[in-house]
C-alpha cells in the first residue's frame, strides 16, 4: 500500500492466485465488466487462452478528499510460467485464492496454497487472504470446511472465503469488497490510516 499524502491518493495491489485453470482470469473479466472496463485488462497470454505471464487492470474509487487507486492482478496457473508467479506477488497488499472446487482437482488446490505458503512464511499470517471457492455451478464439490481445516483457516487472523461462480459473477464483487475490508482493516488496526473527524 502506498500512501500519498500530498496527490490524496492510497495505492493498493490484490492479486488472484491460485491453481491452473481455476478461475483467475475469468473472475477478474467479471469484476471489471462490473465497472464497465473490461475492454481495459491487460492480458498477456497463449494462442490458447492461457495465462502466460498475468492479467491487469486498475480501478479507481474517489471521494471529495481521498482516491483510492486499486491495481489487480493475476498469476499464471501453468507451472511452466512458475518463475513469474512471485514477481507478480511483489509488494502485494492482498490475495483472492481461487480454487477450482472440483473434488478430482483437490490436491490441485493444496499443492498451489503450499506454494503460496512457500512465498510469505510467517508474514503470511498477516497477510489479508479471501479464499473463493469458484466453480460452484458444477457438481461434484468437494466441502468447503475440509480445505479450510486442512490449511488450519481459523490460525490465520486476516482470512475469510466466499464460495463463486466466475463465469456468471457470482461471488464476484463480494470477493472483491471483502478484500478490500481485510486490508483496510490490516491497515487500520496498525494505525496507518486514522480517521479525521
Ligand atoms: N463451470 C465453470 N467454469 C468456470 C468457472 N470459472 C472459470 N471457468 C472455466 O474454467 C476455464 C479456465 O478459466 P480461466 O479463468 O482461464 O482460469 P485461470 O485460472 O485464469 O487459468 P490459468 O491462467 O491458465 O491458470 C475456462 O474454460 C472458464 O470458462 C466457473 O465458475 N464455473
Ligand atoms: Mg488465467
Amino acid at each position: 500500500m502506498i500512501i500519498d499524502h500530498v496527490d490524496k491518493t492510497i495505492c493498493i495491489k490484490i492479486v488472484y492466485f491460485g491453481p491452473a485453470l481455476s478461475g483467475k482470469t475469468t473472475s477478474i473479466k467479471t469484476l471489471f465488466s462490473h465497472f464497465g472496463k473490461e475492454e481495459k485488462i491487460l492480458s498477456i497470454e497463449s494462442t490458447l487462452n492461457r495465462t502466460l505471464f498475468f492479467d491487469y487492470g486498475t480501478v479507481s474509487f474517489q471521494n471529495q478528499d481521498w482516491i483510492l487507486k486499486i491495481s489487480v492482478y493475476t498469476t499464471t496457473g501453468q507451472n511452466f510460467y512458475l518463475i513469474t508467479r512471485p514477481i507478480t506477488l511483489k509488494a502485494v497488499d492482498g490475495i483472492i485464492f481461487v480454487l477450482d472446487s472440483q473434488r478430482e482437482v483437490y490436491e490441485r488446490n493444496m499443492i498451489s496454497w503450499r506454494e503460496l505458503i512457500s512465498y510469505f512464511g510467517d508474514s503470511l499470517d498477516d497477510l489479508p487472504i479471501l479464499v473463493a471457492f469458484n466453480k460452484q455451478d458444477l457438481p461434484n464439490k468437494f466441502a468447503s470446511t475440509r480445505f479450510l481445516k486442512q490449511i488450519d483457516f481459523h490460525k490465520y487472523k486476516n482470512i475469510d472465503s466466499k464460495y463463486t461462480i466466475a463465469i456468471s459473477g457470482e461471488g464476484i464483487l463480494e470477493c472483491f469488497e471483502d478484500i478490500l475490508r481485510l486490508i483496510l482493516k490490516k491497515y487500520y488496526d496498525h494505525k496507518l490510516i486514522s480517521a479525521i473527524n
